[in-house]
């Protein structure tokens, strides 16, 4: 029988490089995109020992260009089309309100455009995202919760995931839509909360730097592990029908919470003092200063409570997460401190 061809655009960036280990070891042929830059951009994937594979070709792409879509589809022949391209930070967004909107907005709808034109017997799977509930309305939150989304990024999303719906319901396309709540590892990107934390926990532990300055310690978010939730992925491109789908822990913390856990990992013990703008996390054995709140990581509309029900997933597809934050916690923390040792972080 001959192998299962996929593509996955955005292969630079976590979900991509994670998703693209699992379908190699699946035994597919991985198109993997990445977009042209000044300097290429493949950590990860070495990371991973992947980005030699021989089933792996990697395909400069922009998901902003309808024309680079079809050819895609076209040249590769491929069956199943993993899109996890988006311009993906929240932050950011409000600064770049109309570039997120195009790539992440617009952009999967040339890819949808591509399948219904190229074969409409693609699979497709768009990478939704808690962020399109915002605003609570409910908790915790799960597929028919109503959304309101509190970003130009939330807002994008809902767009694309409405149109994947769409695509589904005027074509036949088995186009699935996944709401996957956070979801982070070692291979997160440093400026995401997690990611900025264990990274800096590690440069304080070993003298590298004073201080972790961070905005709002109060969100909340539903963190899992970025390795369990790409098998999710897979799963709804392999089930009997397209659908939409959370995956999640079921588990809130709070950012405040996390740093807790992750200067733990290192070995100190943190005491909260103050409130707001004044909030400082101390080192009770030292009575140092190791956290403080910097405004301007503060956003203009803020997702206060994330916390998503997987039970759908767990029912049709089997999928159930299983690594817990702390061990999340530590593993990131660990890989931090190993690389900082040897002279390098991501
Ligand atoms: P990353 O930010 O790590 O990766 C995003 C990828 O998209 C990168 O490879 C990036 O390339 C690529 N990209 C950005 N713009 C374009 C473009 N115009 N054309 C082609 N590629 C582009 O995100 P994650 O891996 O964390 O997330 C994967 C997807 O899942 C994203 O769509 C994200 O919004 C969504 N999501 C993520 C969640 C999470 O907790 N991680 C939760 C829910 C949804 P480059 O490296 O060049 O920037
Ligand atoms: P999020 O993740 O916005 O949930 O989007 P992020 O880690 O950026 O923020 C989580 C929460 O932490 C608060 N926060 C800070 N965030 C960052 N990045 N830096 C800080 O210094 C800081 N201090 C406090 C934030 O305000 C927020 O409340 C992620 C992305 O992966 C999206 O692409 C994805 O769709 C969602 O998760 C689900």
């Amino acid at each position: 029988m001959s192998k299962k061809v996929a593509i996955i655009t955005g292969i630079t960036g976590q979900d991509g490089a994670y998703l693209a280990e699992l379908l190699l070891k699946k035994d597919y042929i991985v198109y993997g995109t990445y977009r042209r830059t000044s300097s290429v951009n493949f950590w990860r994937i070495e990371e991973l020992g992947i980005k030699d594979d021989s089933n792996l070709h990697l395909v400069e792409y922009d998901l902003t260009d309808l024309s680079a879509s079809i050819r895609l589809m076209q040249k590769t022949k491929a069956t199943e089309v993993y899109n996890l391209a988006a311009q993906s930070f929240v932050g950011v967004s409000f600064e770049q309100p109309v570039t997120t909107a195009e790539i992440t907005g617009i952009g999967p709808v040339n890819l949808l455009e591509a399948i219904r034109i190229v074969n409409p017997k693609i699979r497709f799977y768009q990478a939704s995202t808690s962020e399109m509930f915002g605003l609570v309305q409910a908790v915790p939150q799960k597929e028919d919760t109503p959304f309101y989304p509190r970003s130009p990024y939330g807002v994008a999303k809902l767009y694309a995931h409405w149109m994947t719906v769409n695509y589904r319901e005027s074509y036949g396309i088995f186009a699935s839509s996944g709401i996957l709540f956070n979801h982070e590892s070692p291979l997160r990107g440093q400026e995401f909360v997690t990611r900025k934390i264990t990274d800096t926990v590690a440069k304080i532990k070993l003298g590298k730097t004073d201080v972790l300055e961070l905005g709002n310690m109060d969100a909340k978010r539903d963190w899992g592990f970025a390795k369990e939730y790409v098998e999710g992925m897979w799963r709804m491109l392999q089930a009997d029908e397209p659908d939409t789908f959370v995956l999640a822990t079921n588990r809130t913390e709070t950012v405040r919470d996390f740093v807790s856990m992750a200067f733990k990992a290192a070995g100190y013990t943190l005491r909260f003092e103050g409130k707001d703008e004044q909030e400082v996390g101390i080192d009770v054995a030292t009575g140092k200063t190791l956290v403080r709140v910097n405004p301007k990581f503060f956003r203009p509309a803020e997702v206060d409570l994330l916390i998503g029900n997987p039970a759908r997933a767990k029912e049709i597809l089997g999928w159930e997460p299983k690594t817990t934050l702390e061990q999340l916690c530590q593993m990131m923390v660990e890989e931090d401190l190993r690389r900082n040792q040897q002279g390098f972080s991501f």
